[in-house]
């Protein structure tokens, strides 16, 4: 799958496709990273790829000519790939939306904004959709686009060491990760859970399901009414609820 940014500062975007398991998917040949200077694009002498706003306000515009341009270079290099825009306005990015861009495996292309804003028209003519990672402001799109490539590019078969581990991340299925352990097995007092050390896979399968629903259900609620819960898990809510009743008891 193809990843390409269109940014003002393409090191920030280069050390990124650099290092850590990105830059090995890059060397498997999984992935390809590429970037873009949209300076590069910038249609006068002086190099300006932003101006001042029709109707007066302060701060800066980025001009829609050198993003076009570097648009329809990008499209050139990828014509299959599908325009991205960072910005807080865009659809919301989430776990379930990395599976299906993951999933489609068309390449991208992301645009990323600086200054107080993009000209209009780039919105309307150039978009194919607008993402935003959450509901706040950075100085650029950058962060933003870095994020959506990582968790993009984890879900492609290879470029993590091994498919189990992306599968029981937490979101998929609405629900947390359960708690992980390695050695030592005791540390200043804090004991490893024995189910763990006992090779009884079964019981470490439902010990794992536990650990997962009790922390999706103290530290974000919110899931578990998104997805219901199937027999299993109802069975050990269920047994959790008599552990805490006979605490009370006592
Ligand atoms: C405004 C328009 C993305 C600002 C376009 C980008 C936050 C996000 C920017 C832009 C951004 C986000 C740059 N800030 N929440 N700033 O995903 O590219």
């Amino acid at each position: 799958m193809d990843f390409m940014v269109l940014t003002l500062f393409p090191e920030l975007v280069s050390s990124f496709f650099e290092h850590g398991m990105i830059s090995r998917g890059i060397e498997k040949g999984l992935i390809k990273g590429d970037y873009i200077n949209i300076r590069n694009f910038s249609c006068d002498r002086h190099n300006t790829v932003d101006d001042r706003p029709y109707g007066g306000g302060s701060g800066m515009i980025m001009k829609i000519e050198p993003l076009q341009a570097a648009i329809l270079h990008a499209k050139k290099k990828a014509p299959e790939s599908r325009v991205v825009l960072m910005s807080p306005q865009g659809n919301r990015f989430s776990q379930e939306r990395a599976f299906e861009l993951a999933l489609q495996n068309q390449g991208l292309i992301f645009v990323c904004g600086r200054y107080e804003g993009i000209d209009e028209r780039v919105y309307t003519t150039l978009v194919d959709e607008e993402l935003s990672i959450g509901d706040y402001v950075m100085t650029g799109g950058e962060l933003a686009s870095m994020v959506i490539i990582d968790a993009i590019a984890r879900l492609i078969p290879g470029v993590l060491g091994s498919c189990e581990s992306c599968r029981s991340d937490s979101f998929t299925d609405n629900r947390l990760e359960y708690a992980q352990y390695t050695r030592p097995e005791e540390f200043e007092g804090l004991k490893v859970p024995e189910i763990l050390l006992s090779g009884n896979h079964e019981k470490i399968r439902l010990w794992r399901k536990k650990s997962s629903l009790q922390r999706t259900f103290l530290k974000r609620p919110d899931l578990l009414q998104k997805g219901c819960l199937d027999a299993e898990e109802k069975k050990i809510l269920k047994q959790w609820g008599q552990e805490l009743e006979s605490l009370v008891k006592e």
